[in-house]
């Protein structure tokens, strides 16, 4: 009985210092790992610093290089007031990231987890809630406000004296149609497009006012400086994008929903290759929409000249009527009297 109780007194003694000993080293882990949350939020405030002075210097370094890649002066009357938008709504949210971020990233360093602070509890406060959700309301309905104005301004009614020209995207090209002397794009219809009988956009011949339209393609538009000009845009495919980046202007171009949006060109070509120093820029006509393997080769070209210029180029441009009925060409009936001209057979 005795030896039982001394063995039992050891065992028990063993197992205390045990448990002490253990107890202790816990202890001693938990004292490090308060040390070292310590140490690791005194660097994580301030490498926030770091960030924030960091990443300011970052956003000023990228716009100083790379200020000379954005496009130069817009060329188009639109084109301003876009870019005049654009500069408002960067002013407005430049300064509100400035301020923002400082906050964050300082006050992330200057309240840092300390022994002498004890965090205020502020749950809540209407007159601050009110304030962060009614000025950047009012402000953001003031911007979105003038945007919808001039969005409708571009895609709405043309004035009077505007040109017209038809561009139609399809993988992967443009095609443009001009209206010729009547002013008025002839009637089409997607089941006449056929390559192979020469008529492309599926213009119906037997509407007179196809008879004088000009088909282009794989040339550059040709537009008048200073003169509006209203844009049909459409696609024969899927959905493209008229991209116009030097005037500002972008639109859809969608299959069986024509699209319009007028703009006047303010500069023309001449001009801006003496602007640029380029002597090889050309306005650019660029595919904005995803439309498949080919997309990056829809790239087109329009030239905009002065009045006489335009007048010339467009003077020697055949209507496409008579390439698909040449007999009823009158240059061809002139040069050849004797024999008669064939009976046409329109196609639709
Ligand atoms: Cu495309």
């Amino acid at each position: 009985m005795q030896t039982f109780f001394i063995v039992l007194i050891l065992g028990l003694g063993f197992l205390i210092t045990f448990q002490i000993a253990k107890a202790s080293e816990y202890v001693g882990i938990m004292r490090g790992e308060e040390k070292s949350k310590k140490q690791t939020n005194k660097i994580n405030a301030f490498l926030l610093l770091v960030f924030l002075i960091g990443g300011m210097i970052g956003v000023y370094y990228c716009n100083e290089r790379l200020k000379d890649k954005i496009l130069g002066a817009p060329a188009s009357d639109h084109g301003v007031y876009i870019d005049t938008m654009l500069y408002i709504t960067i002013a407005i949210t430049g300064v509100v990231f400035f301020i923002t971020q400082v906050i964050l990233f300082w006050f992330s360093f200057k309240y840092q987890e300390s022994d002498k602070r004890k965090a205020y509890y502020y749950p809540h406060n209407n007159k601050l809630e009110l304030i962060w959700t009614v000025i950047p309301a009012i402000a953001l309905t003031v911007l979105v406000g003038f945007g919808i104005f001039y969005w409708f301004k571009i895609t709405g009614e043309a004035p009077k004296n505007a040109m017209v020209v038809e561009i139609t995207g399809s993988q992967f090209k443009w095609e443009f149609r001009y209206p010729g002397k009547d002013k008025i794009l002839g009637k089409k219809y997607f089941k006449q497009i056929d390559d192979a009988a020469n008529n492309q956009l599926g213009q119906l011949w037997d509407d007179p006012a196809n008879h004088d339209d000009i088909y282009i393609t794989g040339e550059p538009m040709h537009l008048v400086v200073n003169r509006p000009v209203k844009l049909v845009i459409g696609a024969k495919d899927v959905i493209h994008d008229v991209g116009l980046a030097h005037f500002r202007m972008k639109m859809d171009a969608v299959p069986g929903t024509p699209t319009t949006m007028w703009f006047t060109p303010t500069k023309t070509t001449k001009q801006m290759r003496e602007e640029t120093n380029n002597p090889a820029f050309m306005f650019e006509i660029s595919c904005d929409q995803m439309c498949g393997r080919g997309h990056f080769g829809m790239r087109g070209e329009i030239i905009v000249e002065n009045q006489e210029e335009y007048d010339a180029w467009i003077l020697s441009k055949k209507p496409k009527y008579f390439s698909v009925f040449p007999d009823r060409d009158p240059a061809n009936q002139k040069a050849d009297t004797t024999k008669p001209a064939a009976a046409p057979v329109a196609r639709n």
